[in-house]
């Protein structure tokens, strides 16, 4: 894997190395903070007047909304004028994408800002594949909006899992998540401790991991904040 030292400036080539063999992809600073900074605002000016739609439901109507409100397509934010998604594409994630999907990619509508805190358990989501969700061969981008990992809800990839076979525990489930999770005690006894990868990450930083490799929202004791991160699929 990519250490927290490596440059953004080395050869492609190593990039794509580095991807092919992990099956993920840790870019630090690919994105300026300042740019993260204003994604966050337009997403909390969007998630405050949900809150306030959902208050006046609450108060004339009694109905409680839940945190799914907190997901928002990444179709319904713009920079000023400008599209986010089209702002998301950087050259290094379109020649990674390329590369791997063997054809020019494009947005998913399933791309989403989302918000996890560290008690919201039924937002995080368990081990799974997004390739299971999607249907798709894709390219998942995941770009934290703020300092994650350690005080708030970060992602755990398992290293090496693209192209292992394990099935998920229960394909008939309701729900398309719940029809793609796998069973926990499958996976961590399927690949080792050392595959479990918890980053610390900043905003600006990146990871990309293929529709194959497994994943799942991170959570640990002691973690107290939120986290909104940007989960952008390329097909
Ligand atoms: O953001 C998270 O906590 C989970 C995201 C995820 O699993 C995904 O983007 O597929």
């Amino acid at each position: 894997m990519t250490s927290a030292h490596s440059r953004l400036d080395h050869d492609p080539s190593d990039r794509w190395t580095d991807f092919e063999r992990h099956g993920a992809l840790y870019l630090p600073r690919l994105f300026d903070p300042v740019f993260i900074a204003r994604i966050s605002v337009a997403a909390d000016r969007i998630y405050a007047s949900r809150d306030e739609k959902a208050r006046r439901l609450l108060a004339r109507k009694g109905i409680v909304v839940r945190d799914e409100w907190r997901s928002i397509g990444l179709g319904k934010i713009r920079l000023g004028l400008r599209p986010l998604t089209g702002l998301l594409m950087h050259h290094v994630l379109v020649e990674l994408a390329w590369t791997y999907l063997g054809r020019k990619p494009v947005v998913h509508g399933d791309s989403y800002v989302r918000v996890q805190t560290p008690t919201s358990r039924h937002t995080h989501l368990p081990f799974h594949r997004d390739q299971t969700i999607v249907g798709a061969r894709l390219l998942n981008v995941w770009i934290p909006l703020v300092a994650c990992g350690r005080d708030a809800p970060g992602l755990e990839i398992v290293v090496g899992s693209s192209g292992k076979s394990l099935d998920p525990a229960d394909p008939w489930a309701a729900g398309i998540v719940e029809r793609a999770r796998l069973d926990e005690a499958s996976v961590l006894a399927a690949f080792p401790t050392q595959s479990l990868w918890r980053p610390v990450l900043s905003p600006g930083d990146v990871l990309v991991f293929s529709g194959e490799t497994i994943h799942r929202t991170h959570i640990a004791p002691g973690m107290t904040r939120s986290r909104a991160s940007i989960d952008l699929r390329l097909v």
